[in-house]
């Protein structure tokens, strides 16, 4: 039986725009409502696997809840070969060198920042690609365009868990003889063209934090179809050590721990509800947010399986007459505390604003996106009661915009 830990509900009904608590309300959840509260499954079945742990003596370094997770993980997404890691990031560095990648690497700006660290921490140049506004997913035209003979790789990241264009990312590596990596963090579960994520390119990374869909606490996976690369992944992971006092390669430490794999392989079982609640939530935001005109939810293929766990709204200032980041911090001060992953794109944090202010390439698309999202809340941790009050709050703000403008123009003096 999964427990849940919702203790939110949103009891402080916005009659008026004074009521709203940036402008002195009372706020509308007692407690944060968080973007990103884990899914946990069976509490019990965790602690006795846990205590099984224990008892055996048995933490890390090849153990055998670690083995389960990685056969469950190869079995779910079609693939032959799963290297559990510590987390996604020292995955996509042990994927970057494994795969011998150097030189420049073609990734979007608009992912998470680590997918830029992974290369620029081994003193590869990642080259910052545009994104396709629907997809929110590298724009392979621009990819192309992109290509210099220090390139040596493309690295695509399947974004809220909606896969790239695969075929097309595909053929350009194959044409233009790259190695070709996906970084789907968010993509666990999830499939393109009927296909589990985790069987492209040379190689898949998987995400396994807490704030993922399915979580080992921290944690990710390395899968590919290739052996010769998954046992230099194995290697890499574990030191480079072969056997005792014996190392192969070079290698850093990337494993999994046996807590962590436990704690996936128990919510590994409540994977179907985890999908049902996110799906669930999906279509009550869908729904309660109708109607509203500059608001858009980014939709999921129905005809592909999805993991839903990021509810992204765009927001369209010029229509719905409040920005992205006025009615973000309208939220906050409610204490829902909505993020707009993943502002301001990579290109425009540091160290890469610095490193590569010179660089030629425009992002249009990436500065349009990134300007617009927001996440909202969802997963097992949110009740559809939150959800209602979040809608009701974000409903009688676009109602009445221009009020809600003028009010927050007044509270900036000048
Ligand atoms: N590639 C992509 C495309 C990624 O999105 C990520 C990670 C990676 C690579 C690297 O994967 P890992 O190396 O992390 O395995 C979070 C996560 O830390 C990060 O894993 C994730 N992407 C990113 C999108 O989100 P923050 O800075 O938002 O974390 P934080 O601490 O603000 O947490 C988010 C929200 O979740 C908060 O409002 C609080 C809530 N939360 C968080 C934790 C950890 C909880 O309620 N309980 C918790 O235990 O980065």
């Amino acid at each position: 039986m999964i427990m849940s830990t919702a203790t939110q509900e949103s009891d402080s009904v916005k009659q008026a725009v004074g009521d709203l608590a940036i402008f002195g309300g009372t706020p509308a959840f007692k407690n944060p409502l968080h973007v990103g509260q884990p899914n946990i499954g069976d509490h019990k079945k965790f602690s006795e696997r846990v205590n099984d742990i224990l008892a055996r003596r048995w933490l890390t370094n090849g153990g055998s809840y670690v083995s389960d997770f990685e056969e469950r993980i190869a079995d779910i997404s079609g693939v032959a070969h799963c290297v559990a890691m510590c987390n996604a990031t020292i995955g996509l560095e042990i994927a970057i060198r494994a795969l011998e990648l150097k030189g420049e690497v073609i990734i979007p700006s608009f992912t998470f920042i680590a997918t830029a660290h992974a290369l620029q921490w081994q003193g590869i140049t990642p080259i910052f690609c545009d994104i396709d506004r629907q997809s929110h997913c590298l724009d392979p035209e621009q990819v192309e365009q992109l290509i210099t003979p220090r390139t040596t790789g493309i690295i695509g990241v399947h974004l809220w868990g909606r896969p790239c264009d695969i075929d097309t990312l595909t053929e350009i590596a194959a044409r233009r003889g790259l190695k070709l990596l996906f970084d789907s963090a968010h993509a666990f579960g999830c499939s393109y063209q009927g296909r589990s994520i985790g069987g492209f390119g040379n190689a898949e990374v998987f995400s396994f934090h807490a704030t993922k869909f399915l979580n080992s606490m921290e944690g990710g996976a390395v899968v590919t179809n290739d052996p010769e690369l998954a046992q230099k992944f194995r290697l890499m992971r574990n030191f480079g050590f072969s056997h005792y006092d014996q190392t192969d390669s070079i290698g850093v430490n990337g494993k999994l721990n046996e807590v962590s794999a436990a704690m996936g392989l128990t919510n590994l079982e409540s994977m179907a509800e985890f999908i049902a609640i996110n799906l669930g939530h999906h279509k009550q935001y869908q729904d309660e947010l109708a109607g509203l005109a500059g608001l858009s939810l980014v939709p999921y293929d129905e005809h592909e399986r999805s993991n839903y766990q990021y509810v992204v709204l765009e927001i369209d200032e010029a229509t719905t007459g409040v920005g992205r980041d006025q009615l973000m911090n309208i939220l906050h001060a409610e204490n829902v505390l909505a993020r707009r992953y993943f502002y301001p794109g990579c290109h425009r944090m540091e160290p890469y604003r610095t490193l590569y202010a010179n660089a030629p390439v425009s992002l249009p698309q990436t500065e349009f996106v990134a300007a617009r999202v927001l996440t909202l809340p969802t997963g097992q941790g949110v009740t559809p009661a939150s959800i209602s009050g979040v809608c009701e709050i974000i409903r009688m703000v676009l109602e009445n915009a221009s009020e809600v403008r003028k009010l927050l123009d007044e509270r900036v003096p000048g």
